[in-house]
């Protein structure tokens, strides 16, 4: 099969950070004739000992595909790729999928998409959760918003990358969904690490607070995941802060412009922000406990 998005579909990758790489190597594993390019080009070595080829710039990875995938860390990062020197907008198709699962502002991602639209291209904003673990099993979540009938024909490509998306609405919707959630996400980890605070405060074993919480109404797959990183104070990085920090930023500002108060957002925010000033190292959120803890 030889169509834009059909089993054996050029496919482009751009970012190969935490997420991308190995996003990438299940592509390849599926078959995909896979192009990288990333910032740093030592990071593609994996991808092209996998079989990879690597372009010399953005612009020549989007040249080399039917559907273009790009997952870097910002907006900034991702007006670089696109608008920067040698550009990947520049480089797309007509008829082409473009396809970004950075967490970027909707704002950005409806301005990609009429930017698209001139050239003819065809784009979905699809920002992703379930994080390395997700993107290395070939298990995420996709947010999507664009066209129902661009997605209907990117299903192959996301199917390989995942095994959910949910159609959301237009350009920008994706994005809006995956701020919102986020958003929640971090307001979990930082109440959990806020109750083993009181509790370790008072002389009790925050352990004890997992166990019952595991048996109550706060139960949630965060629980899982996250609390054993608070309680040994080990925080490696699969969602990093610095990124958590970014999407409280786009949630506050996407408020700011419809004009909707997220009081509890503004405030964990300055806690994220806390601790990322404080940082050395590459951490991942759930260190919005060392806001207590130091
Ligand atoms: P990482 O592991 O921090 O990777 C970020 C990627 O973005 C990595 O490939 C970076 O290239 C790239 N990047 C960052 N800044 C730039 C600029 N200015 N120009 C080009 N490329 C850049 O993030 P994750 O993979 O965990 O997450 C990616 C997205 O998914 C992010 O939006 C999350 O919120 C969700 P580098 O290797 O540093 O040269």
């Amino acid at each position: 099969m030889n169509s834009a998005t059909g089993a054996k579909a050029k496919i482009g990758l751009i970012g190969l950070g935490l997420m991308g790489r190995p996003m990438g190597l299940n592509l390849l594993k599926a078959g995909h004739a896979l192009t990288v390019w990333n910032r740093t080009p030592a990071r593609a070595e994996a991808l092209v000992a996998a079989g990879a080829s690597q372009a010399a710039s953005p612009r020549a990875a989007a040249e080399a595909c039917d559907v273009l995938i790009t997952i870097v860390s910002d907006p900034s990062a991702l007006q670089e790729v696109l608008w920067g020197k040698d550009g990947a907008m520049s480089g797309l198709r007509r008829g082409g999928i473009y396809i970004d699962s950075s967490t970027v502002s909707p704002a950005l991602a409806r301005k990609i998409s009429a930017a698209c639209a001139e050239r003819g291209a065809r784009f979905l904003d699809a920002p992703v959760t379930g994080g390395t673990w997700g993107a290395e099993k070939g298990e995420l979540v996709f947010m999507v918003g664009g066209e129902a009938a661009t997605l209907a024909e990117a299903e192959a490509v996301l199917g390989v990358l995942g095994k959910k998306w949910f159609h959301l609405g237009p350009n920008g919707a994706g994005q809006t969904i995956k701020l919102a959630m986020n958003l929640i996400l971090a307001l979990q980890v930082d109440a959990l690490a806020e109750a083993l605070a009181l509790v370790g405060g008072a002389g009790i074993a925050g352990e004890k607070l997992v166990e019952v919480l595991q048996s109550s109404m706060a139960r949630a797959a965060v629980l899982d995941v996250k609390a054993p990183l608070l309680l040994k104070g080990e925080y490696p990085p699969s969602f990093p802060l610095r990124l958590m920090h970014k999407d409280l930023g786009l949630a506050l500002d996407l408020a700011n412009q419809i004009g909707v108060p997220l009081p509890a957002t503004a405030a964990a925010r300055e806690i994220y922000s806390s601790v990322k000033g404080a940082a050395k190292e590459d951490l991942d959120y759930a260190a919005v406990m060392k806001f207590w803890k130091g």
